[in-house]
């Protein structure tokens, strides 16, 4: 059950190139435990959305089933709206994508959601290069139905009641490289100077982002034997680099050392500027930011920031070559080539 805000606010809200406010971009009240890292991210797509000045009835949110499917009620009332079965948000995407691929698809799910019951189907979207955003709200249980270890949990951390985790972990951000995605982050509800850009660069990259970020359960996976808990995640957190986000037709003014900055100009024109902490970091090599991934894990340490990306990467309507205009603005005469062709075609199969 969601409740609705009040829809009261400061008359000097600053407005962005749509005339909105922030509070225009928000969702119902949340009904997720205080603290919990979803609403986090919740707050860091308002933010990156209302900056962006993303027309929000242009947007879909799509989420299976868990409390981070739950998120996206608590951001953009506006959009549409998909609450799929869970496990199977990708493939209700892909269809919706196949018929309006103008729309901005935003996919949360959990790690329960996407790394067990709906692992083929992220393995599918992911090689498919559908052109969305995914996002991992990654708190390493299943919050929903009260805190069993999901398969992200590291091998060896403890549940609440003390149980130690007997298997390896499966890491998102690996998979997502070795599948084909073109651009893979990872980053953490806590940390919204790094989240926002990132999201930001997600929602104007052309093709599958992924983005896996860490989201504590402070009910179930926020004591001193898990390797999701706050002080955890604070004390092991390394980022790769620093990232900056310009949106198209902005001034571009350089904040940062000139000497280890590096501009990736996306298809919109915007720019993602990144600023190297770890001078060997390469973020176009995948092969190198999978080995990158298990060498801080060796360490103990969760490596974080834009971990990949593709300055040319191509989506699933480019490699499959269908029509320009959505299939949703098409005519009847345009979607059936009459029943003559038809009867032809189906003799072809015969
Ligand atoms: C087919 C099916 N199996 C099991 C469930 C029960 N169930 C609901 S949410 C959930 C796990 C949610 O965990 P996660 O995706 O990690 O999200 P979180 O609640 O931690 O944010 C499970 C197993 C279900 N709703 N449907
Ligand atoms: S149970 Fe955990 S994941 Fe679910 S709302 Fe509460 S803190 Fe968040």
């Amino acid at each position: 059950m969601s409740f609705q805000k009040s829809k009261f606010h400061h008359p000097r809200l600053p407005l962005n190139e749509l005339g909105l406010s922030y509070r225009d971009y928000e969702g119902s009240l949340s009904t997720l435990c205080a603290g919990c890292g979803h609403d986090a991210i919740s707050a860091a797509v308002i933010q990156a959305c209302h900056e962006l000045s993303i027309p929000p009835h242009r947007v879909a949110k799509m989420s299976g089933i868990g409390c981070s499917s739950k998120a996206p009620n608590y951001f953009m009332n506006r959009a549409h709206g998909f609450n799929t079965v869970h496990g199977r948000m990708p493939s209700v995407t892909t269809g919706a994508n196949m018929a309006n691929r103008e729309l901005i698809y935003i996919g949360m799910s959990g790690d329960g959601d996407t790394a067990s019951i709906g692992l083929g189907q992220f393995a599918h979207v992911v090689r498919r290069r559908l052109n969305m955003l995914y996002m991992v709200a990654n708190n390493g249980v299943y919050g929903l139905t009260k805190g069993q270890t999901a398969a992200t949990a590291d091998l060896g951390s403890h549940s609440k009641s003390g149980e130690a985790n007997l298997f390896a972990d499966i890491d998102l951000c690996v998979m997502a490289l070795q599948l084909g995605a073109s651009m893979v982050g990872r980053s953490f509800s806590g940390d919204k100077k790094q989240l926002v850009p990132l999201i930001k660069a997600a929602l104007s990259h052309r093709g599958f982002a992924f983005l896996d970020i860490i989201s504590p359960c402070v009910t179930f996976n926020n004591h001193a034997t898990s390797t999701r808990s706050y002080d955890y995640v604070h004390e092991h957190i390394k980022a790769a680099g620093v990232v900056d986000f310009v949106p198209a037709r902005t001034e571009i003014v350089s904040k940062f050392d000139n000497q280890k900055l590096e501009d990736i100009c996306l298809h919109d024109g915007s720019i993602l500027r990144i600023r190297r902490t770890d001078d060997d970091y390469d973020t176009h090599d995948s092969r190198k930011a999978v080995a990158a991934i298990e060498e801080h894990k060796a360490k103990g340490e969760i490596l974080t920031g834009l971990l990949y990306i593709d300055p040319t990467p191509q989506e699933y309507h480019e490699m499959a070559g269908t029509s320009a205009t959505p299939l949703s603005r098409l005519s009847q005469e345009d979607l059936c080539p009459g029943s003559r062709v038809l009867a032809n075609i189906n003799a072809s199969f015969r």
